[in-house]
């Protein structure tokens, strides 16, 4: 057992566009964030993760960077971030800021240079290519719909863009590029920057002459080339080059995002001994009602396949990685409504998932608003949405002739949007977060769903998460224990126990609506609740009864 301060943490996450407006023009700033760091502190966390709030056009709110050196004006000033981040330390927290290394704003410096002239010596700062019998040099599609190529009518030549084509990809072949990056990270670290997430960086290699996806869908002329362009050639040396330039000196405390990687390639991020990471946040888990065609096409929930990816995570990287625990964030629907049931066990599920996923082994993220239970948003109309995937999606599916109400569908399943309506303060208007229309519409739940309905009610969701934050302050087998699953083809029921050094906790997890009976299974002898989600558990622990979305923690042989 390893300990680290890092492993102990608690991450809150924070959208800063929708967090807290101070000056009333109806956006987040950091002003609204100093104003409530009170509260931030009252959940017991240790690490503020602050979503990008450098200079940026806005296209992917905030990960679209045209400097990195500046505060956009719509959060404040760099002396107001300096105050924050005084702030955040005085009370014994830490500030974690979200680095974009694979791709800047079409509005930075290096890329309006670069494109100027093929010649111009920001050029191989990019990807940029001749087009192919005159189209895009291959299939590569965008995470955000259509191409991943934009053809520039100054030279006729294409750039790579894997997401927006406001964000075109950078060339981290290009030793300046990494040069540039590195000084960057360190000018944060000198500002007393306590870690970073760095965001979708297993991007940083593309395969060499560029082929075809084979992922090509009949019905596209682009194919998603995620799973090809991820994890490519040189990567561990880059992030060992990295590791040694910038983290290493400054004791930097990291979190690499990165999707399509399975736990085992998670060991190559995050092991110890190969100094790249010291966490990783994955999608596999969060890809689990994903269909063949990706996140829009939504299949039924199946825990067992749930179950068959956190248990593959939890035991990959048990003594050597080191995982990083989320079912909710600013790209994510809200997880009580997306597996959970927000209406009729709306508490009950919420604090379910939060039980299941708190007892496990990794560092524990908050998402804004998952500790009130905050839930998924129907807009009415497609104008009302912001987020420039749901947009795109919109755009290009209706183009192609899919009925609206199908696409909308999809939109009121998957869309980022979900999560990123306005934290829900209280019931004044726009829910406390602003004095005037806030940039994206709140919920209109908030007169139910907000903090300050929760703060003082015991058995609050808000309350409830405090309570789990300290007990893994309490107990090292929360944060340390090995995990051994349980149940592993049971179709309803999560289950696993947790051991250190004699010290077993037992966790069971009802996720469905309907009672389930425990039988195959029971908590170890002697052991005591420590925790469950409902007033009073009944019944001996061998002959459990589960209610709707009822979660219990046992614990036995306490030294
Ligand atoms: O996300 C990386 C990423 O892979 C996402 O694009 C993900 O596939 C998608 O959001 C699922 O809907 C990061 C940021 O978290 C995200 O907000 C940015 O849009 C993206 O990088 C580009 O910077
Ligand atoms: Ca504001």
């Amino acid at each position: 057992m390893n300990k680290k301060w890092w492993k102990e943490a608690v991450i809150y996450h924070i959208y800063p566009r929708s967090f807290r407006d101070s000056n009333g023009d109806g956006i987040g700033d950091l002003q609204g964030i100093i104003e409530k760091l009170d509260y931030i502190q009252s959940l017991g966390v240790d690490i503020i993760w602050l979503g990008p709030v450098y200079a940026s056009p806005n296209d992917d709110n905030g990960y679209d960077v045209s400097d990195y050196y500046q505060i956009h004006d719509d959060f404040g000033t760099l002396e107001e971030w300096e105050r924050l981040k005084d702030d955040i330390h005085r009370r014994g927290m830490k500030i974690m800021m979200d680095i974009v290394l694979n791709h800047t704003s079409d509005e930075h410096a290096w890329f309006e240079a670069s494109r100027l002239s093929r010649d111009n010596p920001y050029r191989d700062y990019y990807h940029w290519h001749e087009g192919k019998e005159g189209r895009e040099p291959n299939n590569w599609g965008s995470v955000f719909s259509g191409s991943a190529w934009e053809q520039d009518p100054k030279t006729g030549d294409y750039y790579l863009h894997l997401f927006s084509r406001k964000q075109p990809d950078l060339n981290w072949g290009n030793p300046k590029v990494r040069e540039a990056m590195y000084s960057m990270m360190r000018y944060w670290l000198d500002k007393g920057v306590d870690g970073f997430r760095l965001d979708a960086v297993n991007l940083l290699c593309k395969p060499d002459g560029l082929p075809d996806s084979p992922l090509a869908a009949a019905d596209s002329e682009f194919a998603p080339c995620g799973p090809l362009v991820a994890n490519g050639e040189g990567i561990h040396g880059i992030f060992q080059e990295m590791n040694r330039e910038v983290f290493s000196p400054a004791q930097t405390f990291t979190i690499a995002e990165m999707a399509n990687v399975t736990a085992e390639e998670g060991l190559l991020y995050t092991a110890s001994d190969r100094l790249e990471f010291n966490s990783i946040i994955g999608f596999e888990h969060m890809d689990v009602d994903n269909g063949p065609n990706g996140r829009w096409e939504t299949i039924p929930f199946d825990l067992v396949a749930l179950k068959r990816i956190l248990n593959s995570w939890q035991t990959a990287l048990n003594g050597r990685g080191w995982f990083g625990l989320y079912l909710n964030n600013h790209d994510q629907p809200r997880v009580v409504s997306r597996w959970g049931n927000d209406v009729a066990y709306w508490k009950e599920s919420a604090t379910m998932f939060a039980t299941c996923l708190h007892m496990m082994q990794g560092t524990l993220f908050i998402y804004q608003g998952e500790e009130i239970g905050m839930t998924n948003m129907k807009f009415a109309d497609i104008t009302q949405y912001r987020d420039i995937e749901t947009l795109n999606y919109y755009r290009h599916e209706t183009a192609m002739g899919r009925p609206q109400e199908q696409v909308m569908a999809d939109i009121y399943t998957k869309s980022r949007d979900n999560a990123r309506t306005p934290m829900q303060w209280n019931t004044e208007p726009h829910a406390g977060f602003s004095s005037s229309e806030p940039w994206i519409g709140v919920n209109p739940n908030f007169t139910d769903i907000n903090v300050e309905a929760q703060e003082d009610d015991p058995a609050s969701i808000l309350n409830y998460y405090r309570l789990l934050v300290q007990l893994r302050k309490r107990h090292d087998v929360i944060v340390y224990g090995d995990f051994t699953p349980l149940l592993e083809d049971h179709p309803a029921i999560y289950a696993y126990q947790r051991t250190l050094c004699g010290e077993k906790l037992f966790v069971v997890a009802n996720f469905t609506a309907e009672e389930q009976k425990l039988t195959a299974v029971k908590a170890p002898e002697n052991a005591k609740l420590l925790l469950a989600n409902y007033e009073k558990a009944d019944g001996e622990p061998d002959e459990l009864v589960l209610r709707p979305y009822e979660a219990r923690v046992y614990l036995a042989g306490t030294a």
